[in-house]
């Protein structure tokens, strides 16, 4: 059975003839997998939006997709990709007037960009003035060419060698502490699927890649469990990742149950955002991470 019922309160004021009448909805526990979903771009706080824009473009060979300015809340948005947002995924930058630095914590792992030719793009970037924090070269234990890079406010990007490339930016790196709850709560709260899982105990950690699709065909969130740590610093900088869906209220039941079974919670009841009236409902991981599922239709009105 995919759903169970759950009684909910009438309110008080009703006529006392339906009073005694309890509501009985249905929750349809496989709605995240049959729901319409793909991750859309990854939010988080940058000291100086012009510094990273010249970066992303310049060395990472980022686009520029759209900018905007709320100067009532003092802030800003840049949105960045390698394409357009309707099919790619993309990062939302937001800088806070005033705000110049934040702290990366050590939670979060990297974003990745996928290339054939790492040496080359290392070369670029080492050219443009990026920090190479990790030469070229075959993954420990195995073969894959990658490199990390850091960006202007210290966010990890690694490059890694890849013969088709469909989006570049092809994963998201966050550390867990738990990693089967973790991939619990992400199979159940967001219907992702482990697309891969590696144990590297030479190394003592643990991936699981969770995808709506394959690896190679769309962005992916990687999963990182390093033996024996249970918890990591979230810092300031890192806000959330977002992901379509055609009912936030209907992902919203679900969520809350999952929440109640594996921990997490959510942060921001579903309905729409006062003065933009897109519909979202945000919530935290067991480990505190956030996601933030976005109307697809309400979301395509923005891109207009
Ligand atoms: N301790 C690492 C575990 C994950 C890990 O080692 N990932 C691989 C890539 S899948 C890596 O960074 N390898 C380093 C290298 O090859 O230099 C972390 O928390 O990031």
């Amino acid at each position: 059975m995919s759903g169970f019922c759950v009684g909910l309160s009438l309110p008080t004021d009703i006529p006392h003839s339906l009073s005694h009448l309890v509501v009985m909805a249905e929750i349809d526990l496989e709605w995240p997998k049959k729901d319409n979903r793909r991750l859309l771009h990854v939010v988080y706080r940058v000291g100086d939006l012009e510094r990273t824009i010249k970066f992303y473009t310049e060395a990472l060979g980022m686009k520029l997709l759209r900018q905007r300015d709320v100067p009532e809340e003092k802030y800003a948005n840049a949105f960045l990709g390698f394409g357009d947002e309707q099919s790619h995924f993309v990062v939302e930058l937001t800088y806070n007037y005033g705000v110049t630095s934040y702290d990366v914590g050590d939670g979060f792992g990297h974003f990745a960009i996928a290339t054939q030719d790492v040496y080359k793009l290392v070369e670029h970037i080492r050219a443009k003035g990026g920090n190479i924090t990790r030469e070229a070269g075959p993954v420990q234990g195995g073969t894959t060419v990658i490199a990390f890079v850091k960006d202007p406010d210290g966010y990890t990007f690694a490059l890694v060698q890849r013969p088709i490339v469909h989006d570049p930016f092809c994963q998201i790196s966050l550390r867990v502490g738990d990693l089967e709850r973790a991939i619990k709560f992400y199979e159940k709260a967001l219907g992702l699927k482990v697309v891969r899982k590696v144990d590297n105990p030479e190394n003592k950690y643990t991936i699981a890649i969770l995808g709506y699709k394959e690896e190679d065909d769309a962005t992916v969130l990687e999963l990182t469990y390093n033996y024996g740590v249970t918890e990591y610093s979230k810092g300031t900088a890192y806000a959330q990742i977002a992901v379509g869906t055609d009912d936030v209220y209907k992902s919203a039941d679900v969520v809350n149950l999952v929440t109640q079974e594996l921990g997490g919670k959510i942060t921001r009841q579903p309905g729409p955002i006062p003065g933009l009236n897109t519909k979202v409902v945000s919530f935290l991981d067991p480990d505190g991470w956030k996601t933030v599922l976005v109307d697809n239709e309400d979301f395509l009105k923005e891109l207009e």
